[in-house]
């Protein structure tokens, strides 16, 4: 069986996982930041040295095309992820699965074979959504989820859109969104949780991934002083939101659904610390793997912040991002079992907690996704963590569903 060359894998995501560091040395590549035109000239340079064609889109997805001879027009097989990162990021995340979908299609050009279909690999632009909402958004333009005039149009947390941002890095690409479009899309990632490296299982098949909603709520109370202002006549904007933060935890903690709830960002005005808050800003993330729990989530979270409201606070939401649970394509799904089977590995089928790029082209294609374990079940974070041999299996299992979509496989079939 042919295999990928693990120290260029291996490598590389160390390479890159070196671009982006401050000075205390975190990790943050932002999408359409500094940081990330440099984790992006790095991958078209590996790109280039693969003689692949390197093509960028006009939301500045890139995408690095073997064609291939003589397989009349076929709809290439995608691979696909992302190298943009959250703040304080391991090195894992969406850099594995781009780097292992380059390495195979590496392995499979220099095995001297044709495919039946051209093979691509692409890096989705903005898959966190950390500095613009919603994240998958480069996926999301890619599958027609949304006009790539508005998400050009997105304005970053730090002011500037999107689109100028883009064009400020040299990545306002030319190619209109979808112009690729996928015969299949598999997608390697970290598992970034706990369930595989607590059954001891190398291989995740990954079915579904639940839904997400994202929300930036704005409470407006009344600034007043510290000192001076008896506690009965407060309008307490951060009172209010911490009230927020409980609600949420504490429901999801006692709920015997799976709902996961999070409060990760907050701000307060004016911020000093003897003024009585005259507003907060937070951000909401509610998932579910069930559509129904997920709208029974927003809408009581909804009937409390009305309750805050009746208390003499202004609250205004905005939702930021809204995606429904996803069901993965099971022809896919049992690609992925076969290989790994094939290759002496067990696998499990789950559904994903986190959001992928996957959930998008699973709009306009057969998709799936390929999970290896997580060290502690860790990620979105400097201990992010996955062996060097299970990073090599997943990335072998990965060759094996490509060569075989490919008609490169022992099978032979296109
Ligand atoms: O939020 C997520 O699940 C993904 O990392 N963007
Ligand atoms: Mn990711
Ligand atoms: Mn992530």
């Amino acid at each position: 069986m042919i295999a990928i060359d693990a120290q260029r894998l291996l490598g590389r995501i160390r390479e890159l996982g070196a671009v982006g560091r401050d000075a205390e040395g975190r990790l943050t590549r932002l999408a359409a930041s500094d940081t990330d035109k440099l984790g992006r000239d790095l991958f078209v340079g590996w790109l280039r040295q693969a003689g692949l064609d390197v093509a960028v889109d006009r939301i500045g997805n890139i995408f690095g095309i073997w064609q291939g001879a003589d397989n009349n027009g076929q709809a290439p097989v995608l691979i696909g992820s992302h190298i943009d990162t959250v703040i304080d990021a391991g090195i894992y995340d969406g850099c594995y699965g781009v780097l292992a979908g380059l390495e195979v299609i590496e392995t499979l050009k220099s095995s001297g074979l044709s495919p039946s279909r051209p093979l691509a690999v692409a890096a989705f632009t903005n898959e966190e959504g950390v500095r613009f909402s919603p994240d998958m958004m480069g996926s999301l333009v890619h599958a027609g989820g949304v006009d790539v005039e508005a998400a050009l149009a997105a304005v970053g947390t730090d002011g500037g859109t999107l689109g100028q941002e883009l064009a400020r890095i040299g990545y306002a690409g030319d190619r209109e969104p979808g112009f690729l479009k996928p015969h299949i899309y598999v997608e390697l990632h970290i598992e970034q949780g706990p369930v595989l490296e607590r059954e001891g299982i190398p291989i995740g098949a990954v079915e579904s991934l639940q839904g997400i909603s994202w929300q930036r709520i704005t409470i407006d109370g009344v600034a007043n002083h510290a000192g001076t202002t008896p506690m009965s006549m407060r309008s307490d904007a951060g009172y209010a939101a911490a009230r927020v933060v409980t609600f949420l935890h504490d429901r999801a903690a006692a709920s015997n659904s799976p709902t996961v709830a999070t409060v990760g960002t907050m701000r307060l005005e004016p911020n000093a610390i003897n003024v009585i808050p005259s507003r907060a800003v937070l951000t909401v993330d509610l998932r579910d793997p069930d559509e129904q729990h997920l709208q029974a989530e927003e809408a009581a979270l909804a009937a409390f912040l009305e309750r805050l409201a009746d208390e003499g606070i202004t609250v205004t939401v905005e939702r930021l991002a809204r995606f429904e649970p996803v069901i993965f394509d099971g022809r896919v799904v049992e690609l992925i079992e076969a290989a790994a089977s094939k290759r002496g590995l067990v696998s499990r089928r789950m559904t994903s907690g986190a959001g992928h790029d996957a959930q998008m082209i699973a709009r306009i294609a057969p998709a799936a996704m390929i999970f290896v374990p997580s060290a502690g079940g860790i990620s979105h974070s400097p201990r992010e963590h996955t062996e060097d041999a299970e990073l090599v299996a997943g990335a072998n299992i990965l060759l094996d569903v490509v060569a075989d979509l490919a008609g490169m496989g022992e099978r032979g079939n296109g």
